[in-house]
């Protein structure tokens, strides 16, 4: 026996990176009642970790329930960008089916097919919304065309050709089945979802639920979330913990679902219902909750592998210790060994050494991400260049690929394309727009994409845009014919001052203000050429009684181009560092000193020998 679920609708969001997907979730939830009549809740509601303020972006998964015409509207808005796919891969089994959001004048980007492929794989019926058609540039029939190739290429079966189609503008509240023609809120939306998402199915049998996510909650500890598949669960229920090859036994504490953005605790839950439960620290995500009579495992979740690592490291720079409150490698160890709970599609790694930890992910974004909560969190450390996880198949080196779609203006495509020829990518296609634009489509080794989007916005003059998301692994194509430039590196330790810096400035770009402390051997700028070169940035003026006509003009100093964090992280070679602490970031070469590197010469052709 099996039970519709009438009062209920579990929907998850998904799109490519900025399409709109939090602003849509902004006014389901203005427009159903959520919020007292004069509550203040600003915009980009869900959005609310700190760094995800700050970016403007989505990074972690986020539930939230809304009420119309008596059903309850369980919604999972996920975040767009590549590198967080491991969160769409994770959260997309708590839904039946999905807004497929797409900008009416960029079309599908690589991170639509992602997340398409991702909610056929799971049985997911989409309802295909094109979203931003008050944009001048949108052309929400070409947007919609093109959906609808992306459609016939990934799906399996013919029904899953069959989707509904919404225009909205998420940003005024509106929606309409004709982009010419929006009313003034989301009604019709609401219809076509509660028409179309399939009402969860409760089977009858013991409780049975897939942990999908955990958050933590300073008054609850640590809730396990998930759709319940099978069954009911209650406060104080014995549940067995099912993941890892083995089976524990737990009790439950709260049962809590969703309603807006609070969390309501009941006295039962059933099948079909999202949930939050504490008391089950033990449970993992992608671990099955089960009747202990009955504990019965659910399909896992399966996450694609990581395609770019760096090492974590000890700080061991010369002003190491000085910022952060947690410095060990044993802080250190146990930060990321906690990150791996939540961070699914992360994977952290011994060393030969203690002090260091090789750390891989689905993207710099993702490590730059994880960098970034360590320093905020009061952590230091030291981190190597990110590279891409090459391996080998039947003897044969094989490196990650990507997808690249890029738009550029028709003025910028030589240069582009030339920078894309010599990071090896293969042009897949090209399209004119006839109004000066152009798109482009690549595949392209992840080595050659690290340390690209810098270079891409300057070759465009900030005018493009690009993304790419992994595809696979392809045979090693080969060198890079891309080389940076060498490192201004600081000459001797001190505070820099402004007339070393104008002497240094002669030889390239600096990226540090006067009044800084440097150290030798810390990166100080770029040089016009190949091969390191030292600069002495704390050399002062030397004062003298005689007055020569040309000393006495000030020293004009260049603003210095300071870098951010994934910045940073593009700039490194093999043989530099990054050094992260609370409040600084500093580029560092691996080997401070002359006599440091010579030794690492020696080390390296000794072992070659
Ligand atoms: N013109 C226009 N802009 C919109 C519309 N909807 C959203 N935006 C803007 O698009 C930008 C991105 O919106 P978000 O809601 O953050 O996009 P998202 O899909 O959640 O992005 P990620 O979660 O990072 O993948 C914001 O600046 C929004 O104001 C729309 O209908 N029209
Ligand atoms: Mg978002």
């Amino acid at each position: 026996m099996s039970r519709v679920r009438n009062d209920i609708r579990n929907l998850a969001i998904i799109a490519h990176v900025d399409h709109g997907k939090t602003t849509l979730v902004d006014a389901l939830l203005k427009q159903s009642n959520t919020f007292r009549d004069n509550q203040e809740v600003g915009s980009l509601i869900l959005d609310s970790g700190a760094l995800e303020q700050e970016k403007g972006i989505t990074i972690l998964a986020k539930n939230t329930a809304i009420s119309h015409s008596g059903v309850i509207i369980n919604i999972i808005d996920t975040p767009g960008h590549a590198d967080f796919g491991g969160e769409v891969e994770r959260v997309l089994n708590m839904a039946n089916g999905c807004l497929l959001l797409v900008d009416a004048a960029e079309g599908p980007m690589p991170q639509t097919r992602f997340v398409l492929r991702k909610a056929f794989e799971v049985g997911l019926r989409p309802i295909i919304v094109i979203n931003k058609v008050d944009r001048p540039n949108a052309e929400p029939e070409r947007a919609l065309e093109r959906v609808h190739d992306l459609f016939l290429e990934l799906a399996d079966t013919v029904d899953q050709l069959d989707a509904p189609v919404l225009y909205t503008v998420a940003k005024e509240g509106r929606a309409g089945l004709d982009p010419q023609h929006l009313e003034s809120t989301l009604e019709p939306l609401f219809r076509v979802i509660l028409e179309h998402v399939p009402p969860p199915v409760a089977a009858e049998g013991g409780f049975q639920m897939l942990v999908a996510n955990r958050t933590f909650d300073d008054y609850t500890g640590i809730l396990a979330i998930g759709r319940i598949f099978r069954g009911a669960v209650a406060p104080g229920d014995r549940v067995a913990v099912l993941g890892g090859g083995e089976t524990r036994l737990a009790r439950v504490g709260q049962v809590l679902i969703h309603r807006g953005l609070d969390r309501v605790a009941v006295e039962r839950a059933e099948a079909g219902d999202i949930v939050l439960i504490t008391g089950l620290d033990e449970a993992a995500i992608g671990d099955t909750l089960a009747d202990p009579e009955h504990p019965e495992p659910l399909p896992g979740i399966e996450v694609a592998e990581p395609t770019v690592r760096m090492t974590f490291g000890v700080n061991t720079s010369p002003l190491a210790g000085r910022e952060g409150r947690f410095s060990t490698s044993r802080q250190l160890r146990a930060r990321l060994i906690r990150e791996l709970e939540a961070n699914l599609g992360l994977r952290v790694e011994e060393t030969d050494t203690a002090e260091r930890f090789r750390v891989s992910g689905r993207g710099e974004l993702h490590l730059a991400i994880l960098i970034e909560t360590l320093r905020r969190e009061g952590y230091e450390l030291e981190v190597s260049r990110p590279e891409a996880i090459v391996k080998k198949v039947d003897g044969q080196t094989m490196e990650p690929v990507e997808r690249l779609t890029l738009e550029v203006r028709e003025e910028h495509l030589g240069a582009v394309t030339e920078a894309l020829g010599a990071r090896r990518g293969d042009m897949i296609q090209i399209d004119y727009d006839g109004k000066g634009g152009v798109r482009l489509e690549y595949a392209i080794p992840t080595r050659g994409l690290i340390g690209f989007r810098n270079s891409f916005l300057t070759l465009t003059a900030g005018t493009g845009v690009m993304a790419s998301i992994a595809n696979g692994f392809r045979p090693w194509a080969g060198e890079l014919r891309v080389q940076r430039n060498g490192a201004l590196t600081a000459s001797s330790p001190g505070t820099a001052l402004t007339y070393g810096l104008a002497n240094a400035q002669q030889r390239g770009t600096i990226f540090i203000e006067p009044g800084e402390t440097v150290y030798e051997g810390m990166i100080v700028g770029l040089q016009r050429r190949a091969g390191d070169m030292q600069v002495n940035v704390c050399r002062e003026k030397k004062q003298s009684n005689v007055r020569s006509s040309t000393a006495d003009i000030a020293v004009r100093l260049t603003p210095a181009r300071l870098l951010s964090l994934e910045q940073s992280l593009d700039f490194l070679v093999d043989d530099e560092l990054l050094e992260v602490t609370p409040g600084h970031l500093r580029l560092r070469k691996r080997y401070l000193t002359e006599v440091e590197q010579a030794r690492a010469r020696r080390r390296t052709a000794a072992a070659a020998s």
